[in-house]
């Protein structure tokens, strides 16, 4: 343990260490300096390294040092400004306020301050504008009051500590202080290095100094001489800061791992726009234009634009037909006078099935299609419900695709996320049969319904001239990410809880 410490030693704290020994253990980065021919510098960080192994400690002292300004010297050497009017009036007695800048030799500023320090020592009274010296004024003529004694002082010795001063000091420093720009304070660290216990056992292990290789050079490399050099152990275990490199948000993290596995699973993607035709996201799903989810407090209904171009009139018209008595699908269908003005209407799409069903009517099946998108229903807000969410929606088609395919399909994607999925029987209007996928959530003992499947019916297909069987499925994301990152309300992935998205892992499970 001790050893891996000495390994791990830079030159710098060796030498200092070793510094530190020849002087008893303990003295100043000063002394260091001189006996290990280093510079402060080196000196100084080597005792912070070594004082956070703790094998040394490092005392600080401030010490205040006073020193005299230019301004300080000046009166230092001519006086305070007070003194040579009082020197004027110990002479004349009385002088007129307007005088005393040429008898003093003074300029007017300064006989503002002198006359407010002739009062403050009582060494002068004025009256109308007369000056008049006092007797006290009278005893300081021969003696020196204690700024005058400091201001002496420090122009004999240039600079002075001033660590616990005599009364007197004291005294003179609390005036001086009271006029500006005449006293410079200056503050200067003392440090004063002492090994540790710990410090003294590793010299006693004995300390090597020997140069470390820094930079391995090409002939070191070549001739193999790198194998006899000396190199400095590191710590890997040692505190290091923490620290939060740049990340995909959760939510957008589980949306590019869907499309990775349906990408590798060989679906093609695709998109479509948020902004929709009520043609595509209900009607050509054979979704009656009475149905509950088209009802204003289900659906966005768009003002501007308010209709939407339908596509061929050929296809508007099956649709028409599939609606109102079945066409030639074989069913009946909903038997009501279908509007196309209801068909016409911009919505922003409450699901991505719209996105299937425009690739269907434009590709040739076989194909295995996936898009990720956004949708918006008129929903109240809790933990599992949101106005806005993504869902990811895929559709196979082939001659031979059943619904078991279908189901091993979901399985096999849920799986891949690392979830088990229960199957339960459901009702889409445009699928049959239908199923909606469920996940177990054990903390609130309840499963939670995932996303719809279901083989789409002839009424969606006929029209869209499809004449393979179609897979069909459409999954919620949102609800997907709450599993994985194990949360309990839906609304986190909005929230942006930068103490959250820190601590999660930047690949998720
Ligand atoms: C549909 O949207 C169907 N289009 C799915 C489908 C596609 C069925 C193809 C058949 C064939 P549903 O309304 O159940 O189904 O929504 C699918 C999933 O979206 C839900 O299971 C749920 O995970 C998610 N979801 C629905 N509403 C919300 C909401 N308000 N907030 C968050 N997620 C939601």
């Amino acid at each position: 343990m001790l050893q891996n410490i000495i390994n791990e030693l830079t030159q710098y704290e060796k030498m200092v260490l070793k510094g530190l020994e020849s002087f008893n253990y303990e003295t100043t980065p000063e002394n260091i300096v001189e006996s290990q021919n280093l510079n402060i510098k080196s000196v100084m960080s080597a005792a912070g390294a070594l004082e956070s192994k703790g094998l040394i400690e490092v005392q600080k002292d401030v010490n205040e040092f006073i020193s005299l300004s230019i301004t300080g010297k000046g009166y230092a050497k001519e006086g305070l400004p007070e003194r040579r009017i009082l020197k004027t009036l110990n002479d004349e007695d009385q002088i007129p306020m307007k005088d005393l800048s040429n008898k003093a030799d003074l300029d007017s500023s300064e006989v503002k301050i002198a006359i407010g320090w002739l009062l403050q020592k009582k060494w002068a009274t004025i009256d109308k504008g007369i000056v008049t010296i006092t007797e006290a004024g009278r005893n300081a003529v021969s003696n020196e009051y204690s700024d005058e004694l400091l201001l002496e002082k420090l122009l004999e010795v240039n600079k002075l500590l001033f660590f616990n001063p005599s009364k007197l000091i004291k005294e003179g420093f609390d005036l001086l202080k009271k006029r500006k720009g005449i006293l410079d304070v200056k503050k200067e660290h003392k440090y004063y290095l002492k090994v540790t216990k710990k410090g003294k056992q590793l010299l006693e292990m004995g300390i090597d100094i020997k140069e470390d290789a820094t930079q391995l050079t090409h002939e070191q490399l070549k001739t193999g001489s790198w194998k006899k050099l000396n190199y400095r152990g590191y710590d890997v275990q040692a505190e290091h800061p923490d620290t939060f490199p740049g990340k995909m948000h959760p939510l957008q993290r589980t949306i590019e791992d869907i499309r990775q596995i349906f990408l590798k699973m060989g679906f093609t993607e695709s998109s479509g726009t948020i902004l929709e035709s009520a043609f595509w996201n209900f009607d050509c799903l054979f979704q009656p234009q009475d149905h509950a989810a088209r009802e204003m407090q289900d659906t966005f209904y768009i003002k501007n634009p308010k209709n939407v171009n339908l596509p061929s009139d050929e296809l508007v018209e099956n649709v028409r037909m599939a609606h109102e008595n079945g066409g030639c699908t074989g069913s009946e269908g909903w038997g009501y006078l279908w509007d196309v003005e209801v068909a016409k209407q911009s919505v922003l799409r409450t699901h991505t099935t719209c996105v299937s069903a425009r690739y269907l009517a434009e590709n040739k099946p076989p194909l295995k299609m996936f898009s990720v998108g956004r949708v918006f229903r008129r929903e109240t807000i809790t933990y599992k419900h949101l106005p806005e969410f993504h869902q990811v929606e895929g559709i196979v088609a082939a001659n031979d695709i059943t619904f078991k395919n279908l189901l091993g399909i979901l399985k096999e994607f849920y799986h891949k996320l690392g979830f088990e999925v229960r199957f339960r029987p459901a009702y889409f209007p445009y699928t049959y049969l239908s199923v909606e996928c469920e996940i177990y959530l054990p903390d609130k003992e309840t499963w939670i319904e995932l996303g719809g499947a279901g083989m789409f019916r002839p009424e969606v297909l006929e029209p869209i001239g499809v004449k393979t069987p179609v897979a069909a499925f459409g999954l919620g994301i949102e609800r997907l990410a709450m599993m994985r990152l194990d949360i309990k309300d839906i609304r986190m992935l909005y929230k942006s809880d930068i103490g959250w998205l820190r601590k999660l892992p930047v690949k998720l499970d």
